[in-house]
């Protein structure tokens, strides 16, 4: 029989210990302990792959040469233009640490199981990425947007015959949009999309397009697969509702007016301490872990319950504030000896929170888990 080659073997600098979930297109999931142990920033090696199309060559943590790569930028702008990947390391420089997460993460979580890579909890990290703002170079080339510039529409490279990758992200996006050059202080990685990578900070995994070679600005939304109908939940467009609610199990006859896209990253929040399974000292035991939202407004509470979430205790949170990347909570909390189930749940400045039965937002992609997290342990 042939061995499942290891994460490393196909990804250089990888650390080994990456689940593999496909090996063409590759996706590695992080493992959970391995992202709970570092949960300040997500280190490169560790970090999950999500490729729909893999661009032959770039399987590694090295960085990719900007010399020679260029970005076309066109669509609804009054002067369209080029620029070489080399131009950018020569203009202003921004940096924003934030959650990048595959919006199929938690996929396995649902019941039925939908179809798609089995992640569990680790198709997300957090990340700096440096690089310029895509509003800065509008600016320093002096290009003005169109009226009806709804949409930032970013394709991926087609080199080597690639198929094609197209995302388009709602034009608000480009507030904090950036051409990321440095992922975590290194060179953008390869396959993280070096040289160039158009991150939106704030907006689920897939919109974050690497090997960027065009970026347009549209009146509508793109139509390849990965607009429609993949990356996208069922929606009442204009409502105040976040999805509609499926019977788990059945398909949907997905449109543009009757879905929305995988954009803005749901509220969530995960617990890194203690692990599923653990024994722990009491009875002071100390649980703590993360939580993020879009980044609009801020992460105002997370709370913890013991007893299947009858009542909710506050935890403190480590920072106040704004933020795209996920900020650190916890708490310490009085347990008996035995065994103990502990959930988390966070809240956002709009009154934004986590469904207590994740499968509500069954899809049959399974995208945008967000239920509450539940971790067993015994107290010794
Ligand atoms: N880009 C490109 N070019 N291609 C592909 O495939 N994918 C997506 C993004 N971008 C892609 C892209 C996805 S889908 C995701 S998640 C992300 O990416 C990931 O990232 P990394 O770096 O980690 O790999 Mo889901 O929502």
């Amino acid at each position: 029989a042939q061995q499942t080659p290891t994460a490393d073997q196909l990804v250089k600098g990888k650390n080994p210990k990456l689940i593999v979930l496909s090996q063409r297109p590759i996706v590695l999931e992080t493992p959970y302990d391995l992202l709970a142990s570092n949960p300040e920033r997500t280190p490169n090696p560790l970090f999950f792959i999500r490729n729909n199309v893999d661009l032959p060559g770039y399987n590694t943590l090295e960085g990719a040469s900007p010399q020679g790569w260029k970005v076309e930028v066109g669509g609804l702008v009054d002067k369209p233009f080029t620029f070489e990947a080399s131009e950018l390391f020569a203009m202003p420089q921004t940096e924003v640490t934030m959650v990048l997460q595959c919006s199929g993460n938690g996929r396995s979580l649902f019941q039925p199981r939908p179809s798609g890579n089995p992640w569990k909890r680790g198709g997300v990290g957090n990340v700096t990425f440096r690089g310029v703002r895509l509003k800065d170079l509008l600016a320093a080339k002096g290009v003005k947007l169109g009226e009806k510039a709804f949409f930032i529409t970013a394709h991926a490279s087609r080199q080597g015959n690639a198929p094609e990758f197209v995302r388009s992200v709602p034009i608000q996006a480009l507030e904090h949009a950036l051409l990321a050059l440095f992922m975590n202080g290194e060179p953008l990685p390869a396959v993280h999309g070096g040289p160039v990578r158009l991150v939106f900070p704030g907006y689920f995994g897939v919109n974050n397009v690497k090997w960027v070679e065009k970026i347009e600005f549209t009146e509508a939304e793109n139509t390849t697969a990965e607009q429609m109908p993949r990356y996208r939940v069922p929606a009442i467009p204009n409502t105040h509702l976040p999805f509609l609610p499926q019977e788990p199990g059945k398909t949907y006859p997905y449109n543009f007016q009757n879905s929305r896209p995988n954009w803005l990253v749901s509220i969530n929040s995960l617990i890194f301490a203690p692990l599923e399974g653990q024994t722990v000292q009491g009875p002071y035991v100390r649980v703590e872990g993360v939580a993020f939202n879009d980044g609009i407004v801020p992460i105002v509470s997370v709370e913890v319950s013991t007893n299947g979430g009858r009542t909710w205790h506050q935890a403190q949170l480590a920072t106040q504030g704004k933020s795209f990347g996920w900020i650190r909570w916890r708490t310490t909390l009085y347990l008996r000896p035995g065994e103990h189930e502990v959930m988390a749940r966070a809240w956002d400045a709009t009154g934004r929170s986590q469904p207590l039965d994740g499968n509500i937002a069954w899809n049959e992609r399974g995208y945008e888990y967000n239920g509450v997290m539940r971790v067993k342990f015994t107290v010794a």
